[in-house]
């Protein structure tokens, strides 16, 4: 798994030839005399336009937060949550601080979505984050399997590592949704609320890590606790709110002891994989990646009819039909829009 992920990682900085740097620091960028006195920052939000930026200066103070735009000479760059970015101006932070971004660093990691399986256009999410923190209830609602399984491929093909994070111990146990990923080994971590959160601190510590999870999961509970500052309004407060923080689909949160950062996704409740391959998909299913290996070339992995050789590497031990059938369930899905809203997440 871990060579898996090394290697994905790799893949993934070759496309878009990405320089890793310790720690997320800045890494060398053509533009930089241009504004030797520049700032250095993490984007902590994105709002049409208006981002908001935290600034790498060291003070025991508060974490002052800077409103800033785009510098022309950015041209159509995107700039997404988690951006490692360079700014001038005003950085006081005051109420009506306008600062500028004037770099953007290459992204260590990119976490991308569609809309939705049939949309070719591709959203970045998030730039620069280590892990995807995969929120699932154990009950009340039950976990979603399809739902799990996306968010496993969309961290592999980013360059993230997938954990588990299972909620509401206190009403079920996780023994059943560990077996179904048991080999895929992924990290993985069982909380309840008010449980003690030293494990998940400790994994944490020294990363950006992204939270998803539809609603319900306990994703606002655990961040407030995580983050208490952050005051994300958790049950029948967020289903209230939703209407009003459509444009907001990520936001960076630094942990209290500046240990890491999380980040939280209010507004994505699954990831469109229209722009995902059959192969990436794998990346998700090592225990039927070898069998996929015997298929004849070209194979779409569909039907044993059409010469796919899953259902015999099934029948043979080597992985289990309800997992062939959810890898299977995603394939079908990409490209068709009514099986993204549909079922599929169930
Ligand atoms: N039984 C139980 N309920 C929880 C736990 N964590 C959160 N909840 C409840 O689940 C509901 C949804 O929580 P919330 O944090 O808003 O979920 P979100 O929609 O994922 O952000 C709320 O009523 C919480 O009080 C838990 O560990 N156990
Ligand atoms: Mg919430
Ligand atoms: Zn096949």
């Amino acid at each position: 798994m871990a060579d898996r992920t090394r290697e994905n990682r790799r893949r993934d900085e070759d496309d878009v030839r990405i320089r890793p740097t310790r720690n997320g620091s800045r890494p060398r960028s053509k533009q930089r005399p241009a504004h030797a006195e520049a700032t250095d920052a993490t984007v902590v939000t994105v709002d049409r336009g208006r981002y908001t930026v935290l600034a790498d200066t060291e003070s025991d103070g508060e974490d002052v937060l800077v409103t800033a735009m785009r510098a022309r000479e950015l041209g159509r760059k995107g700039i997404a949550v988690g951006d490692r970015v360079s700014v001038i101006g005003d950085l006081s932070g005051a109420p009506d601080a306008l600062a500028r971004i004037v770099r953007l660093s290459e992204r260590r990691t990119v976490l991308r979505r569609s809309a939705d399986d049939s949309d070719p256009f591709e959203r970045v999410v998030v730039a620069n984050a280590d892990q995807l923190m995969i929120v699932t209830a154990l009950a009340e609602p039950g976990p979603r399997f399809g739902l799990i399984d996306r968010c496993v491929v969309a961290a592999l093909t980013a360059g993230m590592e997938p954990v588990l994070c299972l909620t509401k111990s206190d009403l079920a146990g996780p023994a059943a949704t560990l077996a179904r990923y048991e080999q895929l080994e992924l990290p993985h971590v069982v909380l309840q609320r008010g449980s003690d959160l030293a494990e998940l601190r400790a994994r944490l510590a020294g990363s950006v890590s992204v939270f998803v999870g539809h609603s319900g999961v306990g994703k606002s509970t655990l961040i407030n606790a995580l983050v208490p500052d952050a005051h994300r309004a958790t049950g029948l407060v967020s289903a209230i709110g939703k209407g009003r923080h459509t444009s907001s689909s990520a936001v960076a949160l630094r942990l209290p002891d500046r240990s890491g950062w999380v980040i939280d996704t209010p507004g994505i409740r699954s990831f469109g994989l229209a722009h995902v391959g059959a192969d990436d998909m794998l990346w998700a299913f090592p225990d039927l990646e070898d069998g996929a290996a015997r298929c004849p070339p070209g194979c779409e992995h569909l039907h044993a009819a059409a010469g796919c050789r899953l259902d015999e590497w099934v029948v043979q031990g080597n992985s289990t039909a309800e997992r062939l059938d959810a890898f299977r369930r995603l394939l079908s899905s990409r490209g068709s829009a009514d099986e993204a809203h549909g079922g599929d997440d169930q």
